[in-house]
């Protein structure tokens, strides 16, 4: 029988997760589940890279972990854990930083980006952030990374650094290749449709995973659509109407054309009524499941530390192997 592959993916505590998220990646990565070794991990060490406030950032952790499980990972049979509680993520960051060149970093449009929108706050940790996102994923062995499109930058630097390191040492990381999903992979923004969806943007321009029906069903009904009154699926003109269309599809796995059929002739009032609806119906389960763990802090903690005991004995494997072939004096 073939071994069964691994994967590994992680997600920020930056903000309350959206719609886009759990249409882009969460509810992906519980569907993995079975068929791979999978590691999935509420990256806290990333997050730090623009200013957060420690008491949000604990609560968001503990959160976003219960959201992941909610979501349908099952922590016996992933490993979900929280990157702090992996002290080796930091410690492999810094042999990896060792073998990244300041070019490759000054390429990244994500800093780029951030630098632009944080220009108060132009860390060192910003600019070496993918190291430690390719530090995340080569201390597992990890043969498949499932990300949204926006990632693949930084996975093909992780790659990069992965072979150079090979090349320098000997055969130490498997080389990862990315998983980016082909339908839902860009859930766009209620307010401008042009952009994605986003956690970090003001709160009428995404669904949270936590809102109840009449907050999602508001966000809806104020939702941009355009001048027309056709139901017709059509990103470059009708931006709003087919992101609407989008979700639907993505949720029912309708698609846009029997969706566009089957409502011919009605209005964009009668549409965002059917998207709250499919969206209501669809977090329901997740949002009660979620009630329920967050209520059993004991629980949540007992799986945080046994899922990092899980990560640690890969990650501390890993980490000696990479010790030794650079030549770091053992200890006894
Ligand atoms: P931020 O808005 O704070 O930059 P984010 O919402 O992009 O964060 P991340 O934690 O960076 O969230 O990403 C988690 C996963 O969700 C990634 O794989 C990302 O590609 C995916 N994702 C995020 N937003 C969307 C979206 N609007 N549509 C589809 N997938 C998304
Ligand atoms: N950079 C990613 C989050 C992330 C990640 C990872 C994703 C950190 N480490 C390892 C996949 C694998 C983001 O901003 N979405």
């Amino acid at each position: 029988m073939e071994e069964k592959k691994t994967i590994f993916s992680g997600i920020q505590p930056s903000g309350g997760l959206t719609l886009g998220n759990y249409i882009g990646a969460l509810r992906n990565w519980a569907l993995l589940q079975n068929e791979y070794h999978s590691y999935y991990c509420v990256v806290n060490l990333h997050a730090v890279t623009v200013r957060q406030e420690p008491a949000a950032l604990r609560r968001r952790t503990r959160e976003t972990a219960a959201l992941l499980m909610a979501c349908g990972i099952d922590p016996n049979v992933s490993t979900l854990f929280i990157q702090s509680h992996v002290p080796e993520h930091a410690e492999l960051t810094w042999a990896l930083s060792c073998n990244t060149y300041m070019g490759e970093l000054m390429r990244m449009t994500q800093f780029k980006d951030k630098s632009a929108r944080h220009s108060d706050n132009i860390n060192a940790g910003l600019f070496t952030y993918p190291v430690l996102m390719a530090a995340d994923i080569l201390l597992y062995m990890t043969d498949l990374v499932p990300i949204g499109a926006d990632q693949k930058q930084h996975l093909e630097l992780t790659r990069d650094i992965a072979q150079r390191f090979n090349g320098v040492y000997g055969d130490v990381f498997t080389v990862p290749e990315p998983l980016i999903s082909k339908t839902g992979g860009r859930v766009m923004s209620l307010q401008e449709p042009e952009r994605k969806m986003s956690k970090s943007d003001p709160e009428d321009t995404f669904i949270s995973l936590v809102d109840d029906p009449d907050t999602i069903r508001r966000k809806i009904k104020r939702a941009v659509t355009d001048s027309e009154s056709e139901i017709r699926f059509d990103p470059e003109n009708k931006p709003g109407v087919s992101n609407l269309l989008n979700i639907i599809s993505a949720l029912t796995g309708e698609s846009t054309d029997d969706i566009c059929a089957d409502m011919a002739g009605q209005g964009y009032g009668t549409l965002k009524t059917r998207v709250a609806d499919v969206v209501i119906e669809a977090l329901a389960p997740m949002q009660a499941e979620y009630k329920r763990l967050i209520g059993d802090k004991e629980y949540l903690m007992k799986v945080q530390s046994e899922s990092a005991e899980k990560a640690a004995y890969l990650a501390q494997k890993t980490l000696r192997k990479v010790q030794k072939k650079i030549g770091f004096a053992a200890r006894l």
